[in-house]
């Protein structure tokens, strides 16, 4: 039961955080356009990594799992079950959070804060900042009457109603049309925003109507942060990702889906219209992925277990015009449930995909040729493909098992270039009609651009 008392607190702590001056960081995707995921990353390993590697790299910003207070367990999901508001889970509390801003900041880096804000927790216990709770009952934020009368699963997915009143997963489901429930959420994001979060993914936002979603933006200190909507693509469901455009970007896993069979079990040659035509968003509206936690669990997309196939495709994904993607960083399981590994070294358990060679220098291919069509697109009509962007980059794909030598049309400037796919700098030189000829092993790429000469 929530006292008079602390909803006065909260609109105290409302209006404090409105008059608080909030630096506009607002940043749809411009010129660094990649988010890396540092899945159940620590907020302090994750600003260790923005200082030696992301900024250095060029990833435009950082996604962390959520920060909350959440429900205690093994398993990495209860992050995904909060308790309160407070920054007290398993990655770090408030000051680790605070420091990490900073510190990606300083990198040059944007921080995207993960906002599980459709629902609390199921069961009851004590969560990992010591808070009691119950399902329906959160000291100090939420009562029995702040969550919607459906107190059953999810069940059915043809009916609106159903997703976005009944409980995802058997979890609390927040009254997302009640002013105050609005107001305590928008209140908590602002906390966020004046430590310095520039942006927010939206956990299951297909679970809240879009205009619930618009109205709590509309109630931030900064009205136009960046936001990505999870709404997961169902063929024939009832909720569908073209519904929450208005307020943010939207992952887009059709993408993801159709790059695993593609790349699994169809030809690359096919990508050459890869994009909104394929019945995916608007470019300008979509964050494209390979995989992310929960598909790289229900095989829906490619893994690191699929080898240089998933290597490959994120070289793809990097070099493709479509969207501001995300890359994916996670650690190595054989049980799904099983929550992050307790050292904290790369290669060892965490698989540390953002920092591979192939992946981590496309990150300055992509910032180089942002801005530039493609051009220049050949293929051998199966599984070896390759493209231009512009007079800025060069990209060549083969995920045939077998080599294959071809001399290759670029509109680069004729020059020296390192391929960027190979550690240290491997020459290779385009001719001064923009040609070269190089071999390419079974499941390599190679990467060119301008400014890797
Ligand atoms: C866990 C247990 C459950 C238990 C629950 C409550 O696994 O058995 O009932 O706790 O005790 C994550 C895990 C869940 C976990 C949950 C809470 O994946 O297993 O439940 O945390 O701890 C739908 C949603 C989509 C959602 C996926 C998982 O639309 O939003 O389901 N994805 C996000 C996160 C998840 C997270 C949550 C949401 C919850 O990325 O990591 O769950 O915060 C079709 C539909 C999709 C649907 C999909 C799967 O594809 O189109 O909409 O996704 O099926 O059902
Ligand atoms: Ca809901």
């Amino acid at each position: 039961m929530v006292s008079s008392a602390s909803r006065t607190l909260l609109a105290v702590l409302l209006i404090v955080g409105l008059s608080t001056p909030v630096q506009s960081l607002a940043a749809p995707p411009g010129a660094k356009d990649i988010t890396v995921t540092l899945f159940q990353w620590p907020f302090a390993r994750v600003a260790a990594e923005c200082t030696n590697v992301l900024g250095p790299k060029g990833y435009g910003y950082v996604e962390v799992s959520p920060a909350t207070e959440h429900v205690q367990g093994p398993q990495w999901w209860t992050s995904y079950q909060p308790v309160s508001y407070r920054i007290a889970g398993r990655l770090g509390d408030e000051n680790a959070f605070r420091n990490m801003v900073g510190t990606c900041h300083n990198a040059g880096v944007k921080v995207i804060a993960d906002a599980v804000i459709n629902h609390m927790s199921a069961g009851s216990g004590t969560g990992t900042g010591g808070t009691g709770y119950s399902k329906y009952n959160y000291p100090g934020v939420y009562s029995d009457w702040d969550f919607h009368p459906c107190r059953s699963p999810i069940n059915n997915y043809q009916d609106r109603y159903n997703v976005q009143n009944c409980e995802l997963v058997s979890l609390s489901d927040l009254d997302t049309g009640s002013d105050y429930v609005r107001g305590a959420i928008a209140a908590y994001l602002n906390r966020l925003i004046s430590m310095g979060v520039d942006g927010f993914r939206i956990d299951a936002a297909k679970h809240m109507a879009a205009g619930d979603l618009a109205a709590i933006k509309g109630k931030l200190s900064n009205p136009n942060v960046f936001w990505v909507h999870e709404v997961i693509y169902g063929a024939g469901e009832a909720v569908q990702p073209g519904e929450y455009t208005g307020s943010g970007d939207v992952d887009e896993f059709r993408y993801a889906y159709d790059l695993k069979r593609i790349f699994q079990n169809e030809n690359l040659a096919y990508l050459k219209t890869f994009g909104q035509p394929w019945g995916f968003l608007p470019s300008g509206q979509a964050r494209p992925f390979v995989d992310n936690w929960d598909t790289e669990r229900n095989n829906s997309t490619l893994t690191y277990k699929d080898g240089s196939t998933y290597t490959l495709a994120n070289v793809f994904m990097l070099a493709w015009n479509y969207g501001a993607p995300q890359v994916y960083s996670g650690y190595e399981f054989s049980d799904k449930d099983a929550g992050p590994p307790g050292n904290s070294v790369c290669y060892s358990g965490w698989k540390c995909q953002h920092a591979w060679t192939q992946i981590a220098n496309m990150v300055a291919f992509r910032n180089t040729v942002a801005g530039t069509d493609v051009n220049n697109w050949q293929d051998n009509g199966f599984d070896l493909i390759a493209f231009g962007r512009g007079s800025k980059g060069f990209v060549a794909i083969n995920r045939e098992t077998f080599a294959v030598t071809r001399t290759f049309q670029t509109a680069l400037p004729a020059g020296s270039y390192c391929n960027v796919q190979e550690n240290g700098c491997v020459r290779v030189t385009v001719d001064s009609s923009g040609r070269f000829t190089t071999t390419l092993g079974a499941g390599t790429a190679l990467a060119l651009h301008v400014n890797a000469r």
